[in-house]
């Protein structure tokens, strides 16, 4: 399959990259932004945006700092919101009038919003670090999702997975030993009936949720067919009573002692781990990759089509593309990038551990995203929503 072979593509790239086995030097860090050189009869443009940028991204997504630097190099106030699912992006969007310049919506729903006019085309002359991007996962991107690169710029990439806090799962199941595929902790009644009592907790999205539940019974994870949905939801129902939690905070429900075991994001679920080392806790939580893969994610930059700062947005987005800001990202938030620059800036724990930057071979397994009508995305949250009324 021609998508496959180009995410792999695109990941052996980074993998290698990240081994120091460099094809080719990283691109320069840029110097600072040279004011445009244009000629003495054009004056230079100049921005007259009032000092004002607004963004909505997920929560954990930035490292610490990254928004003030910003702040004092262009004097530029950030106003950061964060939502959790794509759906509330999606919804907030579709009403219009956000108020916000730069989004971060998945690829899985930034496909529909650009079809939906809802995002300004890039002024990429405005977006030198541009040049940073790995052209393997650009040229994927314009084929899946943005035609021409027109609209969007990565922020990060990840997997849906399953997380554990391994003590306590191991506790929970006692003599049934782990199983080979870690989806059965989350789905099948044998493992769920046990591990309910340390708590279960799944992702707070329709469009996460469902999309899993097919893979796990062995359809595409991206059908647009409603009866797949309620076969999702039919396996799902067996096990509905032994969740515990609806919830995208898995940082604070594993490393906090709320959940032992959920379906969450791969960076999240290493932050988590980093957090219960910091707490010295005993409780050791790690991210699984399980035997029949996991669902690859890309959230993407976005300007928003009614924007008021769209100078601002595109600033602050060849501020994130440089190599140094883009690698601060993997290191702090664990989720690998699409900044082929910033690959050799990364820490050798973080483009070594497996759960963050995955080995070419279970890349090979690993489920690329894709999208979903209007209606099927409807379809799926009334599967959903019944699913979780269900108990
Ligand atoms: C937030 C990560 C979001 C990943 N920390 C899912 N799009």
């Amino acid at each position: 399959m021609m998508k496959k072979y180009l995410w792999s593509f695109a990941l052996s790239a980074v993998v290698l990259a990240a081994c120091g086995k460099k094809e080719e030097p990283p691109a320069p860090v840029a110097a600072p932004a040279p004011v445009a050189s244009a000629p003495a009869s054009a004056p230079a443009p100049v921005n007259t945006e009032e000092k004002v940028l607004n963004v909505y991204n997920w929560p954990d997504y930035i490292p610490e700092g990254m928004t003030a630097a910003f702040e004092k190099e262009t004097g530029i106030k950030v106003n950061y919101d964060t939502f959790e699912t794509n759906e509330a992006l999606h919804a907030k969007l579709v009403a219009g009038n956000s108020g916000y310049d730069i989004v971060v919506p998945g690829s899985v729903f930034a496909k529909p919003q650009i079809e939906g006019g809802m995002f300004q085309a890039l002024d990429k002359g405005k977006i030198k670090n541009l040049a940073n991007l790995d052209p393997a996962i650009m040229a994927t991107l314009a084929k899946n999702t943005d035609p021409d690169n027109k609209h969007l710029v990565p922020w990060a990439w990840g997997f849906t997975t399953v997380g554990i806090n391994k003590t306590k799962v191991a506790k929970a199941l006692g003599k049934l030993p782990m199983p080979e595929n870690a989806w059965d902790l989350v789905f099948k009644p044998e493992y769920t009936s046990k591990l309910k009592s340390c708590g279960i907790a799944y992702l707070d999205s329709p469009t996460e949720i469902i999309p899993v539940a097919l893979h796990y019974i062995g359809k595409n994870a991206y059908s647009n067919d409603a009866a797949d949905y309620k076969a999702a939801a039919d396996m799902l129902a067996k096990v509905r009573k032994d969740v515990r939690l609806f919830s995208s905070t898995m940082i604070d429900d594993i490393a906090g002692g709320k959940a032992c075991v959920a379906i969450g994001w791969s960076g999240d679920i290493n932050q988590a781990a980093n957090r219960a080392k910091e707490n010295k806790s005993k409780d050791e939580i790690e991210s699984l990759l399980p035997s029949t893969g996991a669902l690859i994610f890309f959230d993407t930059m976005a300007i928003t089509k009614d924007a008021k700062h769209p100078n601002n947005a595109h600033a602050f987005i060849d501020f994130y593309l440089r190599a140094e800001n883009a690698a601060r990202m993997a290191n702090e938030m664990n989720y690998p990038t699409a900044n082929k620059a910033a690959i050799e800036k990364i820490k050798p724990e973080i483009a070594g551990n497996k759960t963050i930057f995955v080995e070419s071979d279970y890349f090979a397994k690993m489920i690329p995203p894709s999208s979903f009508s209007n209606e099927a995305r409807e379809a799926m949250a009334t599967a959903y929503n019944g699913f979780k009324k269900g108990k």
